[in-house]
């Protein structure tokens, strides 16, 4: 099974889906090896690892070329966060072909305006794209796709941008029948209960995604249990590789000599697995092999 069939056999299963979020192909490849059902190549990590702002500072093939990386490297479906799109449809019907070509498996644009900012950013700018011209965007998607199974995901920013409930289900509805395969349905609320409100009001029948970074004290079952069939988890990898990494590099800048940190860091031999160091040892082999075969090594 190819991961488009993968992802899209799992929205239409009965379990929830969790997804990991990841900045790189290493955090991707983390995210993987952990159980996670997919990957997401979130904007915020992204920009992050650059340390830039998340506000449609890096470009398309900037994100690209890291989702793209993921992509090659894990045998779970990605999930690319797209931001607004880009631009205009015509830049969304070139960004969607661009990347399922590159076998990413299904990408997520928002009904913001360019440029956008962080959605959790206090103060941030959240005006929302005219339906009609978001409904455009997924238009452009659905005909740039050649596999249905690659998935177009609309994410609803109307809470987000304090538009209210009844402009949320407004626009879910209008995206779910322009053709999106799923609703993500955000919130910066520190509970769950404006989500909830939203799932148990909203008639559709697509999937409904969410992200719960600010409500995080939510229970899987919960979640679930409001019908909720996606979970991001989009920037844990990103805050643990942040504090992580700076706690060690206080510890041994002031050290004497590494082995003091050495517990708190992963082995050579970690890293090696990781980037499959032995795969590239057993190619060499069996190239000597097949070089003595053909009478060039003794
Ligand atoms: C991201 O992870 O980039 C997201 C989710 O889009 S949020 O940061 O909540 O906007
Ligand atoms: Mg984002």
């Amino acid at each position: 099974m190819s991961k488009n069939e993968i992802l899209r056999k799992k929205l239409e299963g009965n379990s929830i889906i969790k997804v990991g979020g990841a900045f790189d192909a290493m955090s991707a490849k983390l995210v993987e090896n952990s159980g996670f059902d997919a990957v997401w190549a979130g904007s915020f990590a992204i920009s992050a690892v650059h340390a830039l702002p998340d506000a449609s500072i890096l470009t398309m093939t900037e994100f690209f070329d890291v989702a793209s990386n993921m992509s090659s490297t894990c045998e779970i479906p990605i999930i690319a966060d797209c931001d607004t799109g880009y631009g205009g449809p015509s830049n969304v019907h070139h960004m969607t072909r661009k990347y399922e070509n590159a076998g990413i498996s299904s990408i997520c644009i928002e009904d913001k305006t360019f440029p956008k900012q962080n959605s959790l950013l206090e103060n941030g700018k959240n005006d929302l794209l005219s339906e009609k011209e978001f409904v455009a965007k997924i238009l452009a998607a659905k005909e740039a796709r050649s596999n249905k199974n690659f998935i177009i995901i609309a994410r609803v920013e109307a809470l987000i941008s304090g538009a209210g409930m009844k402009e949320a289900i407004k626009r879910a509805n209008a995206y779910e029948h322009a053709g999106a395969d799923a609703i993500l349905i955000h919130s910066k609320q520190k509970t769950p209960d404006e989500i909830f409100e939203f799932t148990d009001s909203w008639k559709g029948s697509v999937p409904i995604v969410v992200v719960p970074t600010t409500y995080d004290s939510v229970k899987i079952s919960d979640l679930s249990s409001h019908n909720i069939k996606m979970v991001i988890y989009a920037n844990q990898t990103l805050r643990v590789a942040h504090i992580a990494m700076t706690r060690l590099l206080q510890e041994l800048v002031k050290a004497d000599r590494i082995s003091e940190v050495k517990d708190k860091i992963s082995t050579m031999q970690d890293i090696f697995d990781l980037q499959q160091m032995y795969g590239i040892k057993n190619k060499e082999r069996e190239l000597e092999e097949k070089l003595k075969k053909l009478g060039y090594i003794n």
